[in-house]
C-alpha cells in the first residue's frame, strides 16, 4: 500500500548535472530526507549476501536501469526506515525515476510526487565533470565508455519520464551548468513557493 503524508519531490537530470550537489543543499535548508536511487544501488551491490550484486555492477557500468522491482524496493525500504525513526516525511528523490515503468510504479505503490526538479545541463559540461570525479570518485561508471552509454541512456530513456511529467505542469528547470551557489540560489528561489 501507499504510504502514508510523505512529501516526494523526483530530483531528475543527465550524468553529473549535479543532483547530488543540490540535494546536500536542500537538506541543510529544508530538512528533506536525501535518498539516490544510484547510491543505494550501489550500496545493496557492495552488501555482503546481496544477491543481486552482480546484476546491479553489471547494469550499472553499462549505463542501463537495473529492473524496477530492486530500485523500488530499495526506495521504500528507506523510506519505511526514515519515517520509523520519526524523521519528517520529506523525501528528495535523486536519480529516479529514469524510466516510465518506474514512475508509473513508485507513484502507484509507494507515493505521488509533489513536483519534479529537473537539472538541464549541456552533455560536454557533464562529461567534463565526470571525467575529473572519476580520477578519484571510485565510481565503475566514471570512465569514458560508461559516461557515453549513460549519456545514451538519459536521452532515450530518461528524458520521456521528465516529457511526461511537464506534460502535468509539475517540472521546475534549472540550468545547471552555473557554479554551485548560483544554481542552489535558481533552485531556492524556484521551489520555495512550491514547498509552503
Ligand atoms: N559539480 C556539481 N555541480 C557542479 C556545478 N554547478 N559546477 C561545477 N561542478 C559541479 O556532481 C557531479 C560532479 O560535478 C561532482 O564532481 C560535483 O562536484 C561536480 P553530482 O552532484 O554528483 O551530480 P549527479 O547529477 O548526482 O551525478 P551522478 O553521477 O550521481 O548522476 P547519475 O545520474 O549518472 O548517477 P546515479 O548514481 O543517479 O545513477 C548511477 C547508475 O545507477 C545509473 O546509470 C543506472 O545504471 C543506475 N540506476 C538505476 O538503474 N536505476 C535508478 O533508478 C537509478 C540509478
Ligand atoms: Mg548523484
Amino acid at each position: 500500500k501507499p504510504l502514508k503524508d510523505c512529501t516526494v519531490v523526483f530530483v531528475l537530470g543527465g550524468p553529473g548535472a549535479g543532483k547530488g550537489t543540490q540535494c546536500a543543499n536542500l537538506v541543510k535548508d529544508y530538512g528533506f530526507i536525501h535518498l539516490s536511487a544510484g547510491d543505494l544501488l550501489r550500496a545493496e551491490q557492495n552488501r555482503p549476501g546481496s544477491e543481486y550484486g552482480d546484476m546491479i555492477r553489471d547494469y550499472i557500468k553499462n549505463g542501463l536501469i537495473v529492473p524496477q522491482e530492486v530500485t523500488i524496493a530499495l526506495l521504500r525500504n528507506a523510506m519505511v526506515e526514515a519515517i520509523k525513526q520519526g524523521k519528517p516525511r520529506r523525501f528528495l528523490i535523486d536519480g529516479f525515476p529514469r524510466k516510465m515503468d518506474q514512475a508509473l510504479t513508485f507513484e502507484q505503490q509507494v507515493c505521488k510526487a509533489k513536483f519534479v526538479l529537473f537539472f538541464d545541463c549541456p552533455e560536454d559540461v557533464m562529461l567534463n565533470r565526470l571525467l575529473k570525479r572519476g580520477e578519484t570518485s571510485g565510481r565503475d561508471d566514471d570512465n569514458v565508455t560508461s559516461i557515453k552509454k549513460r549519456f545514451e541512456t538519459f536521452r532515450n530513456t530518461s528524458m520521456p519520464v521528465i516529457d511526461y511529467y511537464a506534460l502535468q505542469d509539475k517540472v521546475v528547470t534549472i540550468k545547471s551548468d552555473q557554479p554551485p551557489q548560483k544554481v542552489y540560489e535558481d533552485v531556492k528561489a524556484s521551489i520555495e513557493p512550491r514547498i509552503k
